[in-house]
């Protein structure tokens, strides 16, 4: 492999040349907004373009390659709950990866599976590190899109599995006019 270049438009995120273009809608995010009515409302007026991500994965999968791309995660909300990617492990769970944010105001909600969790606040020029075994949703809690640009190994896959289920412990909603985290009520156990 030779090296390349990619630019990113820091105002949409675009990523000129990007080897893939991922968008996910409304529709294919079932059951991860805890106000099940309001998804169901929303999505019957349109299915809405949540986020997209432009990625340069066309390395082989393996750690000495560094996946990368931006994401942009569209501002809106399900009932209080900004809208957000679905987030993941990372298959390979011993492998981090790193965040810079580059327009818009967000949050990284991350969490372990011994049940260590943390929120870190994304604008313009935060560089955020998730470290190994730490799972990671991005959610854009402003009026313009996030968008971030992201590092990881090649061998890192994804693993969205317990997710899927039954989210994350905790969730980002507006209360007040304001971003605040509570407990996720469709955590098991809780
Ligand atoms: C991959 C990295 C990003 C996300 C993207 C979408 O490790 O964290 O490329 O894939 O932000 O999020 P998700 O949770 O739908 O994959
Ligand atoms: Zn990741």
């Amino acid at each position: 492999m030779k090296p390349f270049t990619t630019e990113i438009n820091t105002e949409n995120g675009f990523l000129k040349n990007a080897h893939n273009h991922l968008q996910r809608r409304l529709s294919s995010m079932q059951g991860q907004y805890f106000d099940a009515a309001a998804y169901d409302a929303l999505l019957k007026k349109e299915d809405t373009l949540v986020y997209e991500v432009y990625e340069n994965i066309n390395m082989p999968k393996v750690p000495g390659e560094l996946y990368h791309g931006s994401s942009i995660v569209h501002p809106g909300k399900v009932g209080e709950e900004f809208f957000m990617t679905k987030g993941h492990f990372h298959q390979v769970l011993d492998t981090a990866e790193v965040y810079s944010c580059v327009h818009g105001h967000g949050y990284m909600m991350m969490e372990t599976p011994e049940g260590e969790w943390a929120a870190e606040e994304l604008k313009p020029g935060v560089v955020l590190y998730v470290p190994p075994r730490w799972a990671h949703r991005s959610i854009n809690v402003g009026t313009n899109d996030l968008i971030t640009f992201f590092v990881y190994p090649g061998d890192a896959g994804h693993d969205y599995g317990s997710i899927e289920v039954k989210g994350f412990r905790k969730l980002l909603v507006e209360r007040g006019g304001k971003p605040a985290v509570i407990d996720n009520p469709r955590w098991a156990g809780v």
